[in-house]
């Protein structure tokens, strides 16, 4: 992908770029809705990238060109850096725009020409706006001379809340740090345990392969339009519910009455609420959301104590108990990822789920390699069966994180 961006770049402008950055998409395995209510997410890297291919410009404006898999390139019109301000640029446009925007802010005004090209499947849930913020944040760094990981420069996790701000008041999307945090800070054979409050981060080994399973990603293909206005309602939702009782954030509710997360540094013993008073104090809308919250944030630190003692073969009822939460309690499943992870484990996974924000998108499920086809085939069918559009399928391998690469 990075040498394509280059000789696209060549094409499309004459020269040869300053550079290429990229950065992948991801699957988070498990923890999902919980990064906006300060708790903890376990993602890992794709082998899918998009890649931006930079060289600077001395008029001070930002030029944007994509490449599609037909090759034809789409250009956006080109703006002055200084003139950005949420609302300037809408469209695809808006997320590479929006990273210029908060690099500005922070001293990095520079114009550049920047070439994108990337082979994350879009809409499918799998984080491909967050690899390209991710991979046009590293350019435009790149191009002021700052490369990541060198002395001096920002750290990932400071690039990610930069990422972040950008889509928060820029593009105007209130997601979390989940994504941009794994599309920068994964790396290889592992998956990431981020504690978003405290920011804290352990590599945990999570080499599927190697036990004998696959991380099967069924890209459902559907994208049903209300995902913007629910994932709003319920990060509002839980906002509320923390109000009511009095804590930061839902991560400051426990299921048992101690503190969640050894990193926590809320003061321990002081008016955590348990899930149960909890519950009963909180109109009953409210409830099913804070139950999802509390006890997907329980279940998360549940797969990391089984991966870290090597027991991977464990995790499945922990996945499939996520959905479960997520289909009943904080409904945002639908249909197609209902019967992606149901046809799944009628077929011998141990267990599903979806993966992201939801409303459509993809699904996984963790198979032994050996029944990787007879899973794959029946869900095929399944789709077929109920006239839904053909999923796409693919075995995830967790990647290596965002970077420079010519
Ligand atoms: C989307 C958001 F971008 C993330 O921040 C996260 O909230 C996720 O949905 C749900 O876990 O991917």
């Amino acid at each position: 992908m990075p040498t394509r961006a280059a000789s696209e770049f060549a094409r499309v402008h004459g020269h040869a770029p300053t550079g290429v950055w990229s950065a992948p998409g991801r699957v988070n395995l498990i923890g999902e809705h919980t990064d906006y209510n300060d708790g903890f997410v376990l993602p890992f890297a794709l082998p899918f990238r998009i890649a931006v291919a930079a060289r600077a410009r001395t008029d001070g404006l930002l030029a944007i060109t994509t490449v599609g898999d037909d090759g034809r390139p789409q250009r956006a019109e080109p703006v002055p850096v200084e003139s950005l301000e949420p609302g300037r640029v809408t469209g695809w446009a808006a997320y590479p725009s929006g990273v210029s925007w908060v690099l500005r802010h922070e001293g990095f005004p520079s114009g550049a020409d920047l070439l994108i090209a990337g082979d994350v499947p879009a809409g499918a849930g799998l984080s491909s706006s967050h690899a390209l913020q991710c991979a046009t944040a590293l350019a435009l760094l790149g191009l002021a001379g700052v490369e990541l990981d060198h002395q001096g420069a920002p750290s990932r996790s400071q690039v990610a809340a930069w990422v972040q701000r950008s889509e928060n008041d820029f593009v105007g999307v209130p997601t979390g740090l989940l994504d941009q945090t794994a599309s920068l800070c994964c790396v290889e054979s592992h998956v990431l345990f981020l504690d978003v409050r405290s920011g804290g981060m352990e590599q945990v080994p999570f080499d599927a392969a190697a036990a004998g399973f696959d991380v099967l990603v069924i890209d459902t293909k559907a994208r049903h339009s209300h995902s913007d206005s629910g994932y709003r309602e319920r990060r509002a939702g839980c906002e509320r519910a923390a109000a009511l009782l009095g804590v930061r954030a839902l991560r400051d509710v426990s299921l048992s009455g101690a503190p969640n997360g050894s990193a926590d540094t809320s003061p321990a013993g002081t008016g955590t609420p348990v899930l149960d008073d909890a519950l009963a104090a909180l109109p009953e809308e409210l409830r099913p959301l804070v139950r999802h919250v509390v006890t997907e944030n329980d279940r998360v630190e549940h797969t990391v104590e089984l991966l870290r003692a090597g027991r991977l073969a464990e995790i499945g009822e922990l996945l499939t108990a996520s959905h479960e939460s997520l289909r009943d309690d904080y409904q945002v499943s639908c249909l197609e990822l209902d019967v992606a992870v149901d046809v799944s484990l009628a077929a011998g996974a141990l267990g599903a789920r979806m993966t992201g924000g939801g409303f459509g998108g993809s699904a996984i499920a963790l198979v032994p390699h050996t029944e990787r086809d007879t899973v794959g085939d029946k869900v095929i069918a399944a789709f077929a069966e109920r006239s839904l559009p053909a999923p796409g399928l693919f075995t995830a391998v967790p990647s290596a994180g965002a970077g420079r690469d010519i």
